[in-house]
């Protein structure tokens, strides 16, 4: 399935920040617990599970666009996939996230993280992307965790506050460090072909946890790796986004690593965001997820807020901030897609 089938949907052609009819949304997170269609269908036990199992995977990866008419499908997958399939000893835990068995800690741990061979290690992912485009009527997005968001997982060994051990490792050891992240730079960049490979009409390169850094260490550390698998991956053609929690201190870097679209969370205006981030990008976001639960006219009034600030420019794809709550009422969701689909502008060119 071409991955070039989509080109002339308002998904890609505002990442590529073409005229189109209307604005388009999504939601990181789509999938998961908010929707009982999901809880119905995941099943117990580690997440990993369902996500080697492409007939309940690509299952999730449709019930969002079913229920909430979005403009775009994620691939129902987690950033620690390539990690796990090459033996490194990572799981995903319910209620908590990834979880290691043996932290990254010292230069024999990059035996851990050998090459990824997609065909062999992940035939899963590959094949839901396959099912998945083939029922879509919509583009489905790719994805993969960023360099230094994996690393923070491998290094702290599970979800962590402010990420010391990676912050120790990046500034105490600087050769170990680049080998680590050129090794995860690796695993994103083959995992992330492959999916454009199988189909994926685009691609989201998850750096959640870049804004715990200074811009110095971010310019030093992980810009550089980023913007080698945002490089890699240009080569396909599919518009690329970049995404980052906390990062209004460095959205001008984040703009410079290459993608196309730079995702903005809730804590910066959009048209701040685009001063920040330069001509020539488009904007993701930025409704804050915590808006959704406090019911259906706070939600609504969040949205339109983030709307005018965009303005009408054609560079915009509407989503939340960070991913969907899993206490949010669906039914809320379905309403601001609904608003943006009715009052957002998008200015012909
Ligand atoms: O069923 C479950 O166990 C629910 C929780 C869950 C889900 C639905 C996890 C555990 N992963 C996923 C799927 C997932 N993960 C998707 C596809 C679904 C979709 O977006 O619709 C995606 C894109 C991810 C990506 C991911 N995993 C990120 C980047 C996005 C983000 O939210 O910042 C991160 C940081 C992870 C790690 C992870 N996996 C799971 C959890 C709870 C976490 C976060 C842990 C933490 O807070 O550090």
């Amino acid at each position: 399935m071409s991955s070039r089938r989509f080109d002339d949907s308002d998904f890609v052609r505002a990442c590529r920040r073409q005229p189109h009819e209307r604005v388009p949304v999504w939601f990181m997170r789509q999938a998961g617990r908010s929707l009982p269609e999901y809880r119905a269908v995941r099943g117990a036990g580690s997440i990993l599970d369902a996500i080697a199992d492409p007939d309940r995977a690509a299952e999730i990866t449709l019930q969002p666009v079913r229920r909430y008419g979005v403009d775009a499908a994620i691939l129902f997958s987690d950033i620690v996939v390539p990690a796990h399939a090459v033996g490194f000893g990572v799981d995903v835990v319910p209620g908590t996230g990834p979880v290691v068995e043996h932290r990254f800690e010292a230069r024999r741990d990059l035996q851990r993280l050998r090459l990824l061979d997609p065909a062999s290690d992940t035939p899963y992912v590959i094949e839901t992307v396959r099912r998945a485009v083939e029922m879509l009527d919509v583009p489905l997005i790719g994805f993969a965790g960023a360099p230094f968001t994996v690393a923070s997982y491998l290094v702290e060994g599970g979800p962590s506050r402010h990420h010391e051990r990676t912050k120790a490792l990046m500034v105490g050891d600087e050769a170990l460090w680049h080998d680590l992240m050129d090794r995860l730079a690796d695993l994103a960049v083959a995992s992330l072909l492959a999916q454009v490979e199988a189909g994926a009409a685009a691609v989201q390169l998850f750096d959640s946890w870049a804004g715990a850094l200074s811009p110095d260490q971010y310019q030093r550390s992980v810009a550089p790796h980023s913007a080698r698998v945002l490089e890699a991956v240009g080569a396909t053609g599919v518009p690329r986004i970049h995404f980052g929690v906390g990062t209004g201190e460095i959205l001008d870097q984040m703009g410079a690593c290459g993608a196309e679209v730079v995702g903005v969370d809730f804590r910066v205006r959009l048209d701040a965001a685009r001063r920040r981030v330069g001509p020539g990008r488009a904007l993701q976001g930025n409704l804050d997820p915590a808006l959704v639960l406090a019911g259906e006219s706070a939600a609504r009034d969040g949205a339109r807020a983030v709307l005018a600030a965009n303005g009408d420019d054609p560079g915009f794809i509407f989503n939340l901030g960070h991913g969907v709550l899993p206490a949010s009422d669906p039914d809320v969701l379905a309403r601001v897609v609904q608003v943006v689909h009715d009052e957002g502008r998008v200015r012909c060119e």
